[in-house]
């Protein structure tokens, strides 16, 4: 069955249902996956109940709920369709809407996954958003938490921009006046909210010789092509807001920065950005990066709720709490970025290592080592241990590297499948971000494996 017939086919099993329950992932994929789920389906008239997992195994899968809704799995369920088996559930009252690859399975569960088609670029929030056009065309105005949900996958980093079905996606958004879409606009993480040199300065992709880690470097460069980094009133002012020839004169003395150091990166230095000309100016929903963040804050801090009445167009008291768990998120991250820097990593000939017991939640401890990495050695990747709570004889990993070290051939994704699986634990992820679950007492062996790979890659 092609893409577009699974699409077709699942809006009809929807409409067919007397009740729905959708069974979604905390992340920000997740999160807008099911917000857009959750607004098409009341749309269409049909009660519906949402319940949010960290992960689909044995022990969450008592909140699916034993009733005789329709089950809508999101951004989980392919890989996990004998948690369904085992449970019993009958083809008829299930329907995944996936982008990870599909675990065989005996009992034929449908399936909208771009996967298969070779759409490997669309997260669940996209599959769900078709799903939901599908339903009524009026549900374009979920574009936006669509393109939300497809950045926050990172669907769009190699690729500078979304591409195939999710460029559609975009399209629809620019179409229905939410979304405006910017081509050519600095690769930039906090282009909206922060002070452009400390923007600037932030961002390690490319990495900037000078800029990359080094505010006052940035505070100079806008010194010298005579950008003001305050407004009139003395506010700094944002990446967004800037003329189009202060841009110009930025951007022209970044990229001659990277030619002075032999040029690495310039190709990575402009990519698509994502504006919502509905929200606020400078504030975290006003781009699909920033949005995005917003709603990791909220799962990974157990709210995932708030974050998706966020995306359904709640403000007011939901908005300020969604705030809260941003700032919290960041206050948290800033204590394990300082604690990984005082407590310094452990080097091997091609990874850093630590472990960080169980000081810090397991949902934050790989964008702590990201920000890190841009700290220490980040020829290097980095790998990050924390404990369990909830399971002492479980150990997670996560792991960090760069743009720079995957062109280099860096693959961590395949990194920790391959050490994780030889010790009986599992990992998955990205070339450049990956996680993976161990025995505890595999944790030495498994890192001299781990650097025993990644100097196979580099070879
Ligand atoms: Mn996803």
């Amino acid at each position: 069955m092609g893409f577009s017939r699974e699409v077709r086919s699942a809006a009809e099993t929807i409409r067919a249902a007397e009740s729905v329950s959708v069974i979604s992932h905390i992340d920000a994929d997740g999160i807008s996956s099911e917000a857009i789920l959750r607004v098409a389906i009341t749309r269409a008239g049909i009660p519906v109940t949402s319940h949010f997992v960290r992960q689909l195994e044995p022990l969450t899968m008592k909140t699916v709920p034993e009733d005789d809704s329709l089950k809508v799995f999101v951004d989980l369920g392919a890989g996990q369709q004998n948690l369904l088996e085992e449970r019993g559930l009958d083809p008829e009252e299930v329907l995944i809407l996936d982008h990870h690859v599909s675990q065989p399975c005996e009992v034929p569960y449908r399936q909208v996954n771009g996967v298969p088609h070779g759409f490997n670029r669309l997260s669940a929030a996209g599959i769900a958003y078709f799903v939901a056009r599908e339903l009524d065309s009026g549900n374009i105005d979920l574009a936006k938490v669509a393109i939300v949900g497809n950045v926050g996958d990172m669907m769009a980093r190699e690729t500078l921009g979304l591409v195939g079905p999710a460029a559609e996606i975009v399209q629809d958004g620019v179409a229905h006046g939410s979304v405006r879409l910017v081509r050519q606009d600095l690769n930039c993480y906090g282009t909206s909210t922060r002070p452009i040199h400390v923007c600037l300065s932030y961002n390690d992709d490319p990495r900037i010789p000078g800029i990359t880690n080094d505010v006052r470097g940035a505070e100079r460069l806008l010194e010298r092509v005579g950008v003001s980094p305050k407004t009139r009133d003395g506010r700094y002012r944002v990446w967004e807001e800037l003329e189009q020839d202060e841009k110009k004169a930025i951007t022209s003395a970044l990229v001659q920065q990277l030619l002075a150091n032999g040029g690495e990166g310039v190709d990575r230095l402009f990519s698509e950005s994502y504006i919502f000309v509905d929200e606020a100016e400078r504030s975290p929903l006003r781009n699909a990066s920033e949005f995005a963040t917003l709603l990791n804050a909220c799962g990974r801090w157990a709210k995932p709720r708030i974050g998706s009445s966020v995306c359904c167009g709640n403000r007011g008291q939901v908005y300020r709490e969604a705030e809260y768990m941003l700032n919290n998120h960041r206050t948290i991250i800033r204590e394990l970025l300082q604690y990984i820097l005082e407590t310094g990593v452990t080097e091997l000939s091609h990874l850093q290592y630590l472990h960080v017991g169980d000081r810090y939640p397991d949902t934050i401890i790989g964008i702590g080592a990201g920000m890190a990495l841009g700290k220490l050695n980040w020829r290097k990747p980095i790998l990050i241990m924390c404990t369990l709570p909830e399971d002492p004889t479980l150990t997670k990993v996560s792991m960090r590297t760069n743009e720079w070290s995957v062109r280099r051939g860096v693959d961590l994704q395949a990194v920790l499948t391959t050490a994780s699986g030889e010790y009986g634990g599992g990992g998955g992820g990205h070339p450049i971000a990956a996680g993976a679950f161990i025995p505890r007492e595999a944790e030495e062996v498994f890192v001299s494996r781990v650097n025993e790979l990644l100097r196979d890659q580099l070879a």
